[in-house]
């Protein structure tokens, strides 16, 4: 079983659909690891999946997308149910980027950045992870800078998820500036 097939398989499950696999997540998106993990066995293409196995594929990651506390196990981010997960939310940095695609550009900069088909926008506090979030639909992608402590100040809510990600409600357009890579 490759980590990547797994890690998507338990990102659907834990982000989009948990009802296909028999879950409940609670409001901040937890859920028993046994549950998940008896779940994910009863597929064929995971029967042979461990505890262990899921323990190491967090571990070793370049994107922690998952944690692990007292036996449960949630997604950190991407969510796109309807129960909203409930975040603390904290001070972010001066700024946050994300990165989008050209045909973005236009409609973000009418109304803003909207969480779309997820729950959250998601934005990062470096340039580099951006870019290759940008990259996954653009060979070229475009680089947003978000003023995000200015829009903190004046009431906007950011959430904290891990070292490369975090998360807003919708962004006005006046906090939100094409960054110059000049
Ligand atoms: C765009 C993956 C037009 C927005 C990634 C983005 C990330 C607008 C798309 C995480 C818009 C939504 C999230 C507007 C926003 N008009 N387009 N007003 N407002 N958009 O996938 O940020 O690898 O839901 O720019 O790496 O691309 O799965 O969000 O292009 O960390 O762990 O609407 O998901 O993480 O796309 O990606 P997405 P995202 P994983």
């Amino acid at each position: 079983m490759k980590d990547e097939k797994l890690s998507k398989k338990i990102s659907y499950a834990l982000r989009h659909a948990p009802w296909e696999f028999g879950l409940e997540l609670d409001n901040q998106g937890w859920v028993k690891l046994q549950f998940l993990l008896e779940a994910l066995n009863k597929n064929k293409d995971f029967s042979k999946v461990t505890e262990d196995q899921i323990l190491k594929l967090i571990r070793i990651s370049d994107k922690k997308r998952f944690e692990v506390l007292d036996g449960k196990i949630r997604a950190i981010y991407g969510h796109s149910i309807s129960q909203k997960i409930q975040r603390v939310a904290s001070e972010p940095p001066e700024f946050l980027f994300h990165g989008t695609t050209n045909n973005n550009v236009e409609s973000i900069f009418k109304n803003g950045l909207n969480p779309i088909l997820r729950q959250y926008v998601h934005l990062s506090p470096e340039v580099e992870t951006a870019f290759q979030v940008g990259k996954r639909r653009d060979i070229s992608p475009v680089i947003l800078k978000i003023r995000a402590k200015e829009a903190f100040i004046a009431g906007i809510h950011f959430y904290y998820c891990n070292d490369k990600v975090w998360i807003s409600n919708s962004i006005p357009t006046n906090y939100i500036e094409l960054l110059n890579c000049n």
